[in-house]
């Protein structure tokens, strides 16, 4: 896909202030995939614990001046990966011009992400329900960026029990959410086996925030 298309792709709604852009990320999908796989080798994904001390099925990164960590302590972001006690890697040039011509193309214009969280997920990985909400600045919108194998994304209401939709996430495809859905519950179903051409049997969420 070259940039005009990409300009034009259609945003179809999900809900209020909740968007899919169908195959956005694919214009640049080269570069990409190529600094993601720069970022995984100074900083390998890892399954982290929650603090009620279960492991999560998605191991994670980060790049960005901050990054989200989870142990026993509670969920944080942190300057610092724990893991070796240097900065996250920085955020590529490609990874910033996506997020932001991505959220500017449903409106929200001028995002400046300081953090991008990076799932890895293997066969059979999954993430409950939640809302994201450890970040300081709800008036920000996440755009999410999916590549690799398939999953089904569920993006539910402001409460837990508000039943969700239940969306397929394909190589390439971007989320945007912020306004009035910023704190909505969603989750990923587990994964089942597929195959990519280039990522292998594995998923990568990108998600892109304002966090400090
Ligand atoms: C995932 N995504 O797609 C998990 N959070 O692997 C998220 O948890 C998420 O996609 C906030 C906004 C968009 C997301
Ligand atoms: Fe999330």
């Amino acid at each position: 896909m070259d940039l005009l298309t990409q300009l034009s792709t259609q945003a179809t709604p999900i809900t209020t202030d909740a968007y899919l852009l169908a195959g956005f990320a694919l214009a640049d999908e080269t570069q990409l995939v190529a600094d993601l796989h720069s970022i995984l080798i100074t900083s390998p994904p890892r399954q982290m614990m929650t603090p009620m001390g279960c492991t999560m099925s998605a191991a994670i990164t980060n790049c960005g001046s901050l990054g989200w960590v989870s142990d026993a302590k509670g969920y944080r972001y942190t300057a610092l990966n724990p893991s070796n006690g240097l900065p996250w890697p920085s955020l590529p040039d490609s990874f910033l011009r996506l997020a932001d011509l991505a959220a500017a193309q449903v409106g929200f214009v001028n995002f400046v992400p300081d953090a991008c969280i990076i799932n890895q997920y293997q066969v059979g990985a999954r993430m409950g329900l939640h809302q994201d909400k450890d970040e300081l600045d709800f008036s920000q919108p996440i755009v999410s960026v999916s590549l690799g194998i398939p999953a089904i994304f569920q993006f539910g209401g402001a409460k837990r029990q508000n039943k969700p939709i239940n969306l397929t996430l394909h190589h390439g495809d971007v989320v945007v959410w912020g306004g009035v859905a910023r704190l909505h519950f969603h989750g990923i179903k587990p994964l089942k086996l597929h195959h990519h051409a280039s990522l292998g049997a594995l998923r990568y969420n990108l998600t892109f925030r304002k966090a400090g």
